[in-house]
C-alpha cells in the first residue's frame, strides 16, 4: 500500500470541508438576498506563482509548450501590458495577492497584508459562513473577492498554495482546499491543484451546486523550486537534482538578455532568490540557468496540462461558454535575465505578467496593450458579473479592454521594489519609454536607467554586447540598444519621465523620494 504523505491527512480533511459546505448549501443562500444567477457568468481565475510572459508562445516563447494556454489565446485576448504594482517586501507574492484579492495599490496592501498569520494546516478550521456573516463593511475585506461575490450569489471556491498570500480573503471562499505542492510526483504537484478544481466540477455536475462560480485556481509551480516531473525535464534536458556542469543539448537556450552577471548590485544583500534557490544558488553560468530554465518549462507544461482538464470538463459540461477564464501570475521572473534569478526588479521580463482571457464578447485571437495592473483584476471580475464597484478600489475595470472598445485602460504605469534596502528601486513607463531608477545601500547604489522600448525590447545594457557573451547567447545588440539615461540626445525625454516617475510616486502615496528628487515635507521612512 502506498504510505500517506504528510498532506494526506489535511488532504481528506479539505474534502471533508468540501462535502460540509456542500451540505449547508441551502443554508447559505437563505443568508443573502436573492438573485437572478441565471444570467450571470461564471469566472474561472487562474493564477500561477513566478511566472514571465516570456515563457509562453502567446508571449514569443518557441520552446516551452503550452497547447492549451495557446488555446485560450487563440480563442481569447492576449493583453501585452500587464503589471504588478510592485512590493515592500523580499516576498513580491505577498503585496501582489493582497492586491488581486482588494484592488488596493501597493502602499496600501502594508496597512492590512500581515493582519492574519498563514494558514495552518494543523490546526485549521474553515468556517467562512460565519465569518463573512461577522464582517463589518469596515473591515478591509468586507468588499475582497471572495466576499464581493458571496454577497452577489455566487459560489467561490480556491485552490492555492499555502502562505505568502493573502489569507483575509483566502479564509472567506465558501470552499477552499490549499496545499503547498513543489514535488515533482501528482500528488505533491500541481496536478493535485487540477484535481480539486475537477473534484469541485464533478460536484456541480451532479447538480448540487447551480449559482454561478468564481474559481480560484492556484498553483504553486512554477515558483522554485522547481521540480518537475520526471518526463518532461527529460523533454527539456533538465534535471531536478544533478546540475550539469556543462550545458545539456536539450535544454532551453540562454534568453537573449541573459547576463552572467547584473552590472550592480540590486540592493537586497541575502535576498533569497538571488543567494539560495534549489540549483543555482549564486551560480549563473550557462548550465546552470539552461537546467533551471528546464525545469521551469517542464513545470509551466504540466500547469498547461491541468488548465487543459479543466478547459475540456468545463466544455463536457456546456459550461465553457458562460465562463470568462483568465489566466495571469502574481509578477513575473528573471531565471537568468540581466544576471538575475528572482522577482525582485523591475525589469520588464519580471514587472509584467501573462494575461490571457477567454470569456463572452472577447474576440478570438485578439490582442491589446491594456496598461492593467493585477489589482484592476477585481473590478474586471466585479464588472462582468454586474456588482457595483466599491469606493475602496484602487484599481480599474480592463472590460471595454476584452471587449475591444478600447486598447489601454491608463497612459502611465507605475512599479516599485522597496523589500531591500531603502528607498528601492521605482520604474515609470508611458508609451514607448520606460524609466528605472536605483536608490539602494545607503546611496552607494545611485543608478538610472532609460529605454526606448520599441527599439529595445530586451533592456539591452552596454554589458549585452560584450563578444563573448554574444557568442554564447548568438544574439547581437544593435548599437543604439543600450541604456539611453546618459545620452545628452535623450535628456528632455529622461526629465519628462522623471518628472512622470515623481507625480505617479506622489499620486499613489509613496512615502519615499529618491536622491535626485525633491525630500518630501515629511518623510515616512
Ligand atoms: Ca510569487
Amino acid at each position: 500500500m502506498k504510505p500517506l504523505s504528510p498532506f494526506s491527512v489535511f488532504r481528506q480533511a479539505g474534502f471533508l470541508m468540501l462535502a460540509g459546505i456542500l451540505f449547508t448549501e441551502t443554508a447559505i443562500s437563505q443568508d443573502r438576498p436573492p438573485v437572478a444567477s441565471v444570467s450571470k457568468p461564471n469566472i474561472l481565475f487562474i493564477f500561477v506563482d513566478d511566472q514571465s510572459p516570456l515563457t509562453l508562445s502567446a508571449y514569443g516563447n518557441q520552446v516551452c509548450q503550452t497547447p492549451n494556454l495557446d488555446r485560450l489565446a487563440r480563442e481569447g485576448m492576449v493583453i501585452d501590458n500587464a503589471h504588478h504594482m510592485g512590493s515592500w517586501v523580499g516576498g513580491v507574492c505577498l503585496p501582489s495577492r493582497t492586491m488581486v484579492q482588494t484592488s488596493i495599490n501597493v502602499w496600501r496592501t502594508r496597512d492590512i497584508a500581515k493582519r492574519y498569520a498563514r494558514m495552518n494546516p494543523r490546526t485549521y478550521v474553515h468556517q467562512p459562513r460565519k465569518l463573512l456573516a461577522d464582517l463589518s463593511p469596515n473591515d478591509p475585506d468586507y468588499d475582497s473577492m471572495p466576499a464581493l461575490f458571496f454577497r452577489a450569489g455566487y459560489d467561490t471556491y480556491r485552490t492555492c498554495k499555502i502562505g505568502n498570500t493573502y489569507e483575509g480573503a483566502n479564509r472567506l471562499y465558501l470552499g477552499r482546499n490549499d496545499q503547498t505542492n513543489y514535488g515533482p510526483e501528482d500528488e505533491t504537484g500541481s496536478w493535485w491543484h487540477g484535481e480539486q478544481v475537477m473534484n469541485y466540477l464533478k460536484e456541480r455536475e451532479k447538480g448540487i451546486k447551480e449559482d454561478p462560480f468564481l474559481l480560484f485556481f492556484g498553483f504553486t509551480h512554477p515558483h522554485d523550486p522547481r521540480n518537475g516531473k520526471p518526463v518532461l525535464l527529460d523533454k527539456y534536458g533538465a534535471d531536478n537534482t544533478d546540475i550539469p556542469t556543462s550545458p545539456n543539448p536539450l535544454a532551453p537556450p540562454l534568453q537573449a538578455n541573459y547576463l552572467p552577471a547584473h552590472p550592480f548590485h540590486h540592493g537586497h544583500p541575502g535576498l533569497r532568490d538571488e543567494v539560495a534557490v534549489q540549483g543555482v544558488l549564486l551560480k549563473r553560468d550557462e548550465a546552470t540557468v539552461r537546467n533551471e530554465l528546464g525545469r521551469e518549462y517542464a513545470c509551466i507544461e504540466n500547469i498547461d496540462r491541468q488548465v487543459g482538464r479543466v478547459l475540456d470538463k468545463l466544455e463536457a459540461m456546456g459550461e465553457l461558454e458562460n465562463t470568462y477564464i483568465f489566466y495571469s501570475a502574481d509578477h513575473g521572473i528573471a531565471v537568468g535575465r540581466h544576471g538575475l534569478m528572482g522577482k525582485q526588479n523591475l525589469y520588464e521580463h519580471t514587472w509584467r505578467v501573462p494575461m490571457i482571457i477567454r470569456g463572452p464578447g472577447i474576440k478570438a485571437g485578439s490582442r491589446a496593450q491594456g496598461n492593467t495592473y493585477l489589482m484592476d483584476l477585481l473590478p474586471t471580475f466585479c464588472d462582468l458579473a454586474g456588482i457595483d464597484k466599491p469606493i475602496t478600489f484602487d484599481g480599474i475595470s480592463f472590460k471595454p479592454v476584452l471587449m475591444g472598445k478600447r486598447n489601454t485602460v491608463r497612459d502611465v504605469l507605475y512599479g516599485v521594489y522597496n523589500g531591500g534596502t531603502k528607498p528601492g528601486m521605482r520604474s515609470v513607463k508611458k508609451g514607448d519609454w520606460k524609466l528605472i531608477k536605483y536608490d539602494v545601500l545607503d546611496g552607494y547604489i545611485q543608478e538610472t536607467q532609460l529605454f526606448n522600448l520599441k527599439d529595445n525590447p530586451n533592456e539591452f545594457l552596454i554589458q549585452h554586447h560584450d563578444r563573448a557573451l554574444v557568442a554564447m547567447t548568438g544574439v547581437e545588440p544593435k548599437r543604439h540598444q543600450v541604456n539611453l539615461a546618459e545620452n545628452p540626445a535623450y535628456a528632455t525625454k529622461r526629465k519628462e519621465m522623471e518628472a512622470i516617475l515623481l507625480s505617479e510616486m506622489i499620486k499613489w502615496g509613496d512615502p519615499y523620494r529618491l536622491w535626485d528628487q525633491p525630500r518630501r515635507a515629511q518623510n515616512r521612512q
